[in-house]
């Protein structure tokens, strides 16, 4: 039976925002398709909670965590973020080859970081796939980037936008990923580089279902332009997010005030592991949030300016209001209707918990399904990436989220009257109920799907069948 099994490698990219979708899509083989999970890490400066994450005893025994050895990496001082990232990944290569050719596994499931692993797969006659973990919307876009890339006189620096990748909803400039906005950085080399490697692989899984993105996967299928340019097979497989996690004592805390409050009541606000506001941001929307009256726990994070002011904090830091810049006696006047919370909180519980009425976020692929998963309807609040198309689609295309609208259209700050409306409509106007029965009906998709003969679980079935032959 054993050697029936089929073994999959598995490359995640660094950063939470990346281990946990493709962790759970290795537990998920496991536990329910019956493979052998070798998941490969690469080292960077792993926080706590991963290295928690990783090293949990409730893995199932059949995923093996296999950290590969450091490597040496020297950056420059002004490398851009994604710049870093991916070169890290490029130092890593050789260790990374090492331990495919030492497991010569059936398949290699590649993280979208990590797309020069491809080489290694050709070399080795291993089939690479793709797992996308963002939306198919943002997949959608960077299919199409290298034909745009083409067609854009090499004079422009930045992308003209509206972008109308085929068959899809257009993305209108200001919704774009920073980094097409000066086609001359390494950044968008980089971003241009693994969307040109899109094509190469076997397949391509996304974290998403029908329901949540119908014109996107739509156009995915039908669209003859995706075929053209020899798109591979797309295997809609979600959504997948973690069930539950490890809790520590303050998560505890935090869930047990949860208890006590009504159904529906409580706004889960966070940003993210790298969203941060201005200092004035913050105050406005302290004050907007004091003013709604609603019930809230709030991840709260230094501000983006607080370190140019003195008053740098790495979160989990104790902190007080004046450098945190929350307003004067904000914590006390608050008591016992929010939470503070300043460290990694225990998102998946507190969205699956019934209190949880309402979840600000800036819409990460993975907060976003999250969501979902648990019918929380939704505050839109992105910031960077891709979040600004997950955004757009959430409250335009599944009508699950409401954006706030800047003071000055086109400037960023969101006034803290604009606030109160935002927060109150979600917790208990109309729009409210609506975006919450959608949420649900969605919830029941999502399951649906999941379970013995839904849509993700059969085409999951398919793909691992293949692996078998
Ligand atoms: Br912050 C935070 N607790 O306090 P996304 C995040 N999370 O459990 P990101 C916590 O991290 P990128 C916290 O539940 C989600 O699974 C959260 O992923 C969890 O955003 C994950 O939503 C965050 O995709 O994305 O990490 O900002 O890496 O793409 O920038």
């Amino acid at each position: 039976e054993e050697t029936m099994k089929p073994h999959i490698a598995i490359l995640p990219g660094p950063g939470m925002g990346h281990i946990i979708p493709l962790l759970e899509f290795a537990k998920h083989l496991v536990i329910n398709h019956n493979c052998l999970v070798s998941f490969l890490v690469i080292r960077t400066e792993a926080s706590d909670t991963q290295t928690r994450l990783l090293e949990s005893p409730l893995l199932p025994s059949d995923l093996h965590v296999i950290n590969l050895p450091p490597a040496d990496v020297l950056f420059q001082e002004d490398m851009l973020l994604l710049t870093r990232i991916c070169v890290i990944i490029h130092e890593n290569l050789g260790s990374i080859r090492a331990a495919i050719e030492q497991n010569r596994p059936d398949a290699l499931v590649i993280d979208i970081f990590c797309t020069e692993a491809i080489d290694i797969c050709d070399e080795l006659s291993i089939p690479p796939y793709f797992f996308f973990p963002a939306s198919t919307y943002f997949l959608s876009f960077s299919l199409y980037l290298p034909t745009l890339d083409k067609e854009v006189d090499c004079q422009f620096r930045e992308l003209p936008g509206p972008i109308h990748a085929p068959g899809c909803n257009p993305i209108p400039y200001e919704d774009l990923i920073d980094q097409v906005k000066d086609r001359n950085s390494d950044d968008y080399k980089w971003i241009l580089f693994h969307s040109n490697r899109l094509t190469m692989a076997t397949g391509i899984f996304i974290n998403s279902f029908d329901e949540l993105e119908p014109v996107t996967i739509r156009a995915l299928r039908d669209d003859p332009f995706y075929k053209r340019i020899g798109t591979p097979p797309i295997h809609p497989i979600g959504p997948l997010v973690r069930e539950d996690e490890p809790l520590t004592e303050t998560d505890a805390e935090c869930l047990n005030w949860l208890d006590t409050q009504p159904t529906d009541s409580v706004l889960y606000i966070s940003l993210g592991s790298g969203g941060t506001l201005t200092s004035d941001q913050m105050t406005e929307f302290a004050h907007g949030l004091e003013m709604s009256k609603q019930r809230f726990i709030w991840v709260v994070r230094k501000t983006s300016d607080a370190s140019a002011s003195g008053a740098y904090l790495t979160a989990g830091e104790d902190a007080d209001e004046q450098t945190m810049f929350l307003p004067e006696g904000f914590t006390k006047r608050t008591e016992g209707i929010g939470l503070v919370i300043r460290s990694w909180a225990p998102q998946v519980s507190i969205l699956s918990h019934p209190s949880t009425g309402g979840f600000l976020t800036h819409c990460g692929w993975n907060s976003t399904l999250e969501s979902v998963v648990h019918g929380v309807p939704m505050i839109a609040w992105p910031l960077y990436a891709e979040q600004k198309m997950n955004a757009k689609m959430l409250s335009k295309e599944t009508g699950i989220a409401i954006k706030p609208r800047a003071v000055e259209p086109g400037k960023g700050l969101v006034g803290r009257n604009e606030i109160e409306r935002v927060v109150r409509m979600v917790l208990e106007g109309e729009e409210g109920q609506a975006m919450r029965k959608r949420a649900r009906e969605l919830k029941e998709s999502a399951a649906k799907v999941l379970n013995n003969g839904g849509s993700s679980k059969q085409e999951l079935s398919r793909v691992v069948d293949s692996w078998k032959c």
